[in-house]
């Protein structure tokens, strides 16, 4: 419902006609948005919701009919999208990719608002989320009390019915998926993380073929690991421990995404003076993920291009046209 409002929105706001296609796992929520619209009064044709797979993707990127392309989702259909999109004739393309983002915890940070955005940063959708970080740095001096902090608060969520709203855990949204998820948590305690908390298959009572999995803490990561390389897309946590500031910002900036980094501190010029330096399109301070209409969205180098929401999204569902008008009925001829 996001992704979709997120792109519907601003396209129909600058005029366009929409055509929409969601991921074929997530199909019903657009068609249900589309309804809502048709409710209201849309007119026929405007948003127009279109399901399929890969084959309809390339045919939206190819055809004439439509003149921009949006799209959110890994980094290598991105390309395939970007090549598509160029493949007949250019056709413009907004990106937003992956991410493999860090969340610092700094010393003085207050630990309970730290672990609050620790798990925000990555159990919010089954950690399904693009910019959520899955590289949670804590300074050493803190890291003691707040891995027992954060292990209790995880472990007291309840995972189970999405309708019951105790339910703070959901299913993964494939069994495809949850293997993925799985295979990255088995292949990094292989390559010698350690398993601080959760991580396998969770049974819950009268859903037993559901895609559960227990929100996985792991510590002990090194920068060869896959869970510290890779987007994951899941909720996996790693903890990586830093002493200094200089380390906190390499660790985050080891990687060629660059979508989002958190920091926690009490020291407002600290917080800047990180923003600055970490090389990413969202930076959240004392908080993670704030969303705004108002304030764009979107990512550096593999991460993607292009902008959503704010006057930026505008921007990038219109196109400048130049009108230059001579009134004086003078026209010098050069010639
Ligand atoms: C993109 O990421 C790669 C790999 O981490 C890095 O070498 C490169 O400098 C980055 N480019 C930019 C523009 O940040
Ligand atoms: C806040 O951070 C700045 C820049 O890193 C540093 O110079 C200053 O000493 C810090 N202030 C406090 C109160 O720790
Ligand atoms: C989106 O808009 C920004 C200006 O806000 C512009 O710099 C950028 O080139 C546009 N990108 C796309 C993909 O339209
Ligand atoms: C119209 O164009 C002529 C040059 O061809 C220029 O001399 C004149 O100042 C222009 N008038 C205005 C109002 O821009
Ligand atoms: C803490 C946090 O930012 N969690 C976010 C993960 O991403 C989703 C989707 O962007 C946000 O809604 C959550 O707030």
């Amino acid at each position: 419902m996001q992704t979709a409002s997120w792109k519907i929105a601003p396209a129909i706001a600058c005029g366009n006609a929409v055509v929409y296609k969601p991921s074929p796992l997530a199909p019903v929520s657009a068609v249900i948005l589309a309804h809502i619209l048709q409710h209201v009064g849309v007119p026929d044709g405007l948003v127009n919701i279109v399901q399929g797979g890969a084959h309809t993707g390339s045919a939206i990127c190819q055809s004439r009919a439509i003149s921009k392309v949006s799209f959110t989702g890994s980094v290598n259909t991105g390309k395939i999208i970007a090549q598509n999109a160029a493949s007949d004739f250019v056709k413009p393309v907004t990106l937003e990719l992956g991410g493999k983002s860090s969340c610092i915890i700094f010393e003085d940070s207050n630990i309970d608002l730290g672990v609050t955005g620790a798990m925000m940063a990555n159990f919010f959708s089954q950690g399904q989320v693009c910019s959520n970080a899955s590289k949670v740095l804590v300074h050493k001096c803190i890291l003691e009390p707040f891995t027992k902090a954060l292990v209790k608060r995880t472990s007291e969520m309840i995972i189970g019915d999405p309708l019951n709203e105790a339910t703070r855990i959901g299913a993964t949204i494939s069994a495809e998926h949850l293997e993925k998820v799985k295979g990255y948590i088995d292949g990094a305690t292989e390559e010698g993380a350690h398993l601080v908390h959760g991580g396998n298959r969770a049974v819950v009572n009268g859903l037993p073929n559901g895609y559960f999995l227990e929100p996985c803490i792991l510590s002990n990561i090194t920068p060869e690991m896959k869970v510290y390389k890779y987007e994951i897309f899941g909720s996996v946590l790693c903890i990586i421990p830093f002493e200094t500031d200089e380390e906190a910002l390499r660790i985050a900036n080891d990687t060629p995404f660059g979508l989002a980094a958190g920091i926690f501190t009490n020291n407002l010029s600290k917080a800047h003076r990180f923003a600055r330096k970490l090389h990413a399109g969202n930076i959240y301070i004392n908080t993670f993920n704030d969303v705004s209409p108002y304030v764009p969205f979107g990512g550096f180098n593999q991460s993607g291009y292009g902008r959503e929401n704010g006057k930026a999204a505008i921007e990038n569902y219109t196109q400048i046209k130049s009108v230059f008008v001579n009134a004086s009925n003078i026209l010098e001829n050069p010639f």
